[in-house]
């Protein structure tokens, strides 16, 4: 191979260990790489598991304890892919240990804990990025090339909703294997932080910094078994979340998540509606943007339906031919393929530890405020 390599060390091998171990195996079939990044390592507990994983995906090694991975000579880049309560942790240490670190969303448990991240990850001065991947939907991306040129002129209102019912049953328990999200010494906080996130990441990325919020939460089911204790156990994590927010460019929005709207598994919409055009996007049909501009001739005028996949669209053009669509997995192809890119350069990719750390600080004022009854003022990075 003559291409210089970039070793990655995983750490997790869950639903998010087999997106990112997918993105690495591809990245380099589709875009020109400066970087062969490698399958070097992965880690887990389960060491029967994580041989499996190891063996589907062809990682070429295993380590069982994270801080050996970090002691590894031959890694170049940690990526974590564990409950959020250890992102911290392992990020910190490997940032210290000097290696370049890519981060699953959230950041980590609130704004505090993120800033220690971005602190150390600064002051060790290496390659950093959150897997925030929904901004890589090509869809998405070109939403935002339309709002940076200005199509839509001064935005008023920005509208997204992230609807998932996997949580109704009562028999769910909280914690292990899947079901951690449901604890909130795990993970922090509920759909807030997992699915409002997403949210935020792409809202500050289209429509800039949010100002204040005002917010409720609801908890439908008060207690369920813990996987841990065995015993049933008060559930400290929001069920669902709805939001007002006000954006520092003077737009008024409203956010939306739970886990209790039966039917949707995971509807993410978002919608912006500016002085000039509008633009709708909807994850069930994720190569599609819907465009209406009011520029338009009189009796023509109306929504278009753009289908994302021409080659002159973010992203297409190194893929298939026109009009065949990519999905959900391929966002995370890109992400890889933006992250080699900069990080040959020494640089991060976008979000940045840093950006992340806005979406936290959003979140902690969506709770904050949710607890309060009051509207609150967003800290900012
Ligand atoms: C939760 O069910 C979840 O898997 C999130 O954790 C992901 O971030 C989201 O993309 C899909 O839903």
């Amino acid at each position: 191979m003559s291409k210089k390599t970039l070793n990655i060390g995983i750490v997790g091998y869950g639903f998010m260990g087999r997106t990112h171990a997918n993105g690495f195996r591809k990245a380099s079939n589709f875009f020109n790489l400066p970087m062969q990044p490698v399958l070097k390592a992965a880690c887990g507990r389960d060491e029967k598991k994580l041989k499996e994983y190891c063996d589907k995906w062809g990682w070429e090694s295993h380590e069982t304890d994270w801080r050996k991975l970090i002691e590894r000579k031959d890694i170049d880049v940690i990526d974590i892919c564990t409950p959020n309560d250890s992102h911290a942790e392992i990020a910190i240490a490997a940032a210290r240990a000097g290696k370049m670190v890519m981060c699953e969303k959230p950041l980590a448990m609130n704004g505090p804990q993120g800033e220690g991240m971005v602190r150390e990850i600064e002051k060790a001065g290496v390659p950093n990025m959150v897997w925030y991947n929904y901004r890589r939907v090509p869809a998405v991306t070109y939403a935002k090339q339309l709002i940076d040129e200005g199509r839509l002129g001064r935005i008023f209102h920005y509208r997204a909703k992230f609807l998932q019912d996997w949580t109704i049953s009562a028999d769910l328990p909280q914690g292990g294997a899947g079901l951690w999200r449901l604890d909130a010494a795990a993970a922090g906080s509920g759909v807030t932080g997992d699915l409002l996130a997403h949210c935020i990441d792409t809202a500050l990325w289209l429509n800039g910094n949010i100002e204040s919020v005002s917010a409720m939460t609801e908890t439908f089911i008060k207690e369920r078994v813990h996987t841990g204790t065995g015993q049933k156990q008060e559930v400290k994590i929001d069920d669902a979340c709805a939001f007002l927010a006000r954006f520092n460019n003077g737009s008024l929005a409203t956010f939306e998540s739970t886990r209790y709207a039966r039917g949707h598994k995971a509807l993410y919409t978002l919608e912006i509606n500016g002085e000039k055009a509008s633009i709708f996007w909807d994850l069930h049909d994720l190569h599609r943007l819907q465009y209406f501009d009011h520029r338009d001739e009189g009796p023509l005028r109306g929504w278009r339906s753009i289908h994302v996949t021409d080659g002159d669209h973010p992203y297409m053009g190194n893929w298939w031919v026109p009009g065949l669509q990519i999905g959900y997995e391929h966002t995370f192809v890109h992400q890889v393929a933006d992250f080699i890119t900069a990080a040959a350069e020494g640089r991060s990719a976008s979000p940045t530890f840093r950006d992340a750390l806005e979406t936290q600080y959003v979140c902690d004022a969506v709770l904050a405020s949710a607890a309060s009854g009051a509207w609150t003022q967003v800290k900012h990075a």
